[in-house]
């Protein structure tokens, strides 16, 4: 448990890496706390051998229950706690999301990078992913999340060629690999970074140019095998810029089939090299393109079955996206799950009063538990999780902004879960519901399901026996009251 000790000599004594006085450091540090030092980078659940420690001022995250005042506690996600025979942190499958934690430096369109990581040097830009690699797992580990995922060009630098960016992958993957070893830490997915690059500027898989399509099918590739090495539970698609800017310029049927081509070569590739991680689709309505081919769960869904591709796939949800779209977060992950196709969470929130995705971390702990509702009734994940696809503010320049904001959202989602759970034991939105629909569980409203009648026999009906129905109210504030009793 982080204590403030300054006697220990350990936050500001000779091996401090800062430098800076015991004083200094309690007066930078959040809720007057100070973080107790120590290169400890061993958890109670995982071990790593011990390296140079990148965040040598925070311990392991500790779970100390909801009255702590220790802001670098966990107040309701308790790792070890067992539910159901499962450990919280299995059920809750957390993943931090390399692109963000890791590679996001606090750039926006208006300023430069506001973020100065100590880990950023070394003499080559492979010695310096690896370096970087090293403290990102340091931060896995002392946050307590089993997972990570990461784009190929997070991870690994882009080359001057693609058989160079491909043996920079390669030496990177290595090392990730001997860090999942020693760590424990595995990978959730892994994915490709097909939007960055000015060769993409007009789509991947959906470029009017050939060339391009087979370029990112090579960068694919190397994805999935670099994915299946890492033994990732799944592998997404984003289709960034899998859209279009103007029809003036664009054949709309044609990118659309060269998508569907471009994921059944993926599906067969995958099949061939023996890769059994769930595809995932994440479905984006625009940004950065203005259409974009997936908007939603349900244009996903219809897309997939178009083209014959719906066996291979399954949804990541973000809730950012799904706001994006005009839906609610619960509502995409609903739409999936009605269909078996939900499989991984992108766990984040916009902001409503902003227009793009700014990937914030989800505190809202009532959106979060109508969220796992859903998500719960569905069975749950199976092999995804929730994975933090959400940045720091760009103002939010300590290493130890990074600590707490992932807290917030591990500790909201655990809270959510809780709550959930709770819901779901009592029964009483279930009861409501299935009473809500009763009249289609017997007489003629089965024979309805059944679709065993038609309009005549119905017509039939209503003119004889039934006359007009009788209006029932949908008791909406009552359930929003009752949802409220379990929140507050
Ligand atoms: C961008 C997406 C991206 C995907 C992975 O908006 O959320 O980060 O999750 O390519
Ligand atoms: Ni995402
Ligand atoms: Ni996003």
């Amino acid at each position: 448990m982080p204590i403030l000790d300054p006697s220990s000599g350990a936050a500001n004594g000779p091996g401090s890496p800062s430098g800076r006085t015991f004083a200094q450091i309690r007066a930078r540090a959040n809720f007057g706390l100070v973080l107790p030092s120590a290169a400890v980078l061993v958890s109670p659940t995982l071990t790593m051998k011990k390296t140079r420690a990148h965040f040598p001022r925070i311990k392991t995250i500790a779970y100390e229950g909801p009255k702590t005042t220790n802001a670098l506690a966990f107040r309701h996600y308790n790792p070890d706690e067992v539910i159901d025979g499962k450990t919280m942190a299995a059920h809750l499958r957390f993943s931090i999301a390399y692109w963000h934690s890791f590679r996001g430096a606090g750039t926006d369109p208006f300023g430069s990078a506001t973020l100065q990581r100590p880990w950023e040097k070394g003499s080559d830009p492979v010695s310096i992913a690896k370096h970087r690699m090293d403290a990102a797992f340091e931060f896995f580990q002392k946050i307590r999340a089993p997972f990570w995922a990461f784009h190929d060009r997070d991870i690994a630098p882009e080359g001057r060629t693609l058989a160079e960016s491909n043996r920079n992958l390669d030496r990177v993957v290595d090392h990730a690999r001997d860090l999942q070893r020693a760590t424990g830490v595995k990978l959730l997915w892994g994915t490709a970074n097909l939007f960055s690059h000015p060769r993409y500027m007009c789509g991947a898989a959906t470029n009017p140019d050939a060339h391009v399509f087979a370029y990112a099918a090579a960068q694919v590739k190397k994805a999935l095998d670099a994915t299946k090495r890492l033994n990732g539970t799944g592998y997404v698609f984003w289709g960034g810029r899998e859209g279009y800017e103007t029809l003036l310029n664009t054949n709309l049927k044609r990118e659309q089939d060269h998508l569907a081509a471009f994921l059944h070569m993926a599906v067969d590739y995958a099949k061939s090299i023996g890769f059994k991680g769930q595809f995932l689709i994440e479905p984006k309505p625009k940004e950065p393109t203005k259409h974009q081919y997936d908007f939603d769960v349900a244009s996903g869904i219809a897309f997939l079955r178009t083209y014959g591709l719906e066996k291979h796939f399954k949804f990541n949800v973000e809730t950012n996206h799904a706001t994006l779209a005009g839906h609610t977060f619960q509502h995409e992950i609903e739409v999936a799950a009605a269909q078996g196709m939900l499989g991984s969470i992108d766990a984040n929130s916009g902001d409503l009063l902003l227009g793009w995705d700014t990937d914030q971390f989800n505190t809202d702990v009532r959106e979060l538990t109508l969220a796992m509702l859903s998500i719960l009734r569905a069975g749950g994940l199976g092999t995804g999780g929730f994975n933090f696809d959400a940045k720091l503010r760009r103002p939010s320049i300590d290493l130890e902004d990074l600590f707490l904001a992932h807290i917030g959202g591990m500790d909201a989602y655990a809270c959510a879960f809780k709550i959930a759970r709770r819901i779901l034991a009592e029964g009483k939105f279930e009861e409501f519901v299935a009473a809500r629909y009763a009249s289609f569980d017997r007489g003629y409203g089965r024979t309805i399901e059944q679709r065993r009648v038609g309009f005549r026999e119905l017509s039939k009906l209503a003119l004889s026996k039934l006359g007009e129905p009788r209006p029932r109210s949908g008791k909406q504030e009552y359930l929003e009251n009752l949802l409220g009793s379990y929140l507050h």
